[in-house]
């Protein structure tokens, strides 16, 4: 949002009573011909702002509806989101990041829809991502990592969607290795990183995020109903969809800082807290073949750690997973 309106939102929720418009025109050094364009401005953003003769200004109430400034306000991040971009109907979040990105948008730049006609999943699936019930968002980020090292951004991502779930409700999330967030052994939430890189550079990552907040059980498509949920169903309380962005953009911050200072080893410990039937058995099909296995945990490098029915260990970086019982296949 633009740091003028942004300021403008502030003096007014400071105010008790009104405030002029000379006030705010000497206070933002900008003309009252501004001021009062911004607030209109606002007010298309529904924010209720009163307007009166001789007085001023007084603001009371803030918009349900997402938007730039609502989003942006209240926003205590460092670098996460200070671009950030409202859409209300795209295909695509990811496409956007993509097309920002080479426009050299920086770091962090974050695209949030309310509503996705192509929305996107791993391998050319298809995510559903209907009108102002989830959170559809992508962002761009460019860190300083080789390639190999990218898979890692979506083990990250998962565990601070997990830990937000966590932090905000009383429910029990798990993440199923490697990208998905489950409640009651439900698909909430889905990660897609793609990654832009040269030889040993990364130029840039969008990681795309959706999670189902408000659906209700028939938002749910019905071919997907047996495997997939939403924090409303699941915790049966409606969820302030702007205040979970903010959650999880802080939350993401945070930890991305932390992983690029002391490595993947504090996901990792966080990653495990949640992991999905970690120490249980399920059935693993790769290229090659497909074998009964134990989940162990994961890799100092974000690797799954499997143990076969002979006792021997192995390393996976890509793999079905068939998670039997009360677990589905993606
Ligand atoms: P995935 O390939 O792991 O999951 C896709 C599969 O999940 C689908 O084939 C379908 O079975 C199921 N599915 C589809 N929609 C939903 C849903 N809303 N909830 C639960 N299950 C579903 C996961 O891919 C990665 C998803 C990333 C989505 C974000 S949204 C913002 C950004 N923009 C975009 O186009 N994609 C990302």
């Amino acid at each position: 949002m633009e740091s003028t309106r942004k300021h403008l939102i502030e003096l007014l929720t400071k105010q008790e009573g009104h405030i002029s418009g000379q006030q705010l025109s000497e206070q933002l050094n900008i003309s009252r011909t501004a001021v009062w364009k911004h607030m209109n401005e606002l007010k298309k953003d529904g924010y209720e702002i009163e307007a009166v003769q001789r007085k001023g200004y007084k603001i009371h109430g803030f918009p349900d509806k997402i938007s730039e400034n609502t989003l942006q306000w209240g926003l205590e991040t460092r670098w996460m989101g200070h671009q950030l971009y409202h859409y209300d109907q795209v295909e695509s979040t990811q496409e956007i990041v993509h097309q920002m990105a080479k426009q050299g948008k920086p770091h962090g730049t974050v695209v949030v829809a309310d509503e996705q006609v192509g929305g996107k999943g791993r391998m050319a699936r298809s995510w559903d991502s209907p009108k102002g019930k989830g959170i559809w968002m992508s962002f761009l980020l460019k860190p300083d990592l080789p390639p190999v090292e990218a898979p890692q951004l979506t083990l990250l991502a998962a565990t601070v969607i997990a830990k937000m779930i966590d932090e905000r409700s009383d429910l029990e999330p798990q993440i199923k290795w490697p990208n998905d967030v489950l409640i009651h052994h439900k698909k909430v939430s889905g990660i897609l990183t793609e990654m832009q890189a040269e030889q040993d550079t990364i130029q840039y990552i969008v990681l795309g995020i959706g999670m189902n907040v408000n659906q209700e059980e028939e938002d749910i498509p019905s071919d997907i109903r047996y495997k997939a949920s939403s924090f409303k169903i699941e915790s049966g309380l409606d969820w302030n969809i702007q205040k979970t962005i903010q959650h999880f953009l802080t939350l993401f911050e945070s930890s991305y800082d932390q992983f690029i200072r002391d490595g993947f080893q504090s996901v990792k410990e966080d990653w495990e807290k949640y992991g999905y039937k970690i120490g249980e058995n399920v059935t693993i099909s790769t290229m090659k073949e497909t074998w009964e296995a134990t989940l162990l945990g994961i890799e100092p490098d974000g690797a799954l750690r499997a143990r076969r029915k002979t006792g021997e260990e192995e390393k996976l970086y890509s793999a079905e997973i068939h998670w039997g019982e009360g677990g589905y296949l993606a």
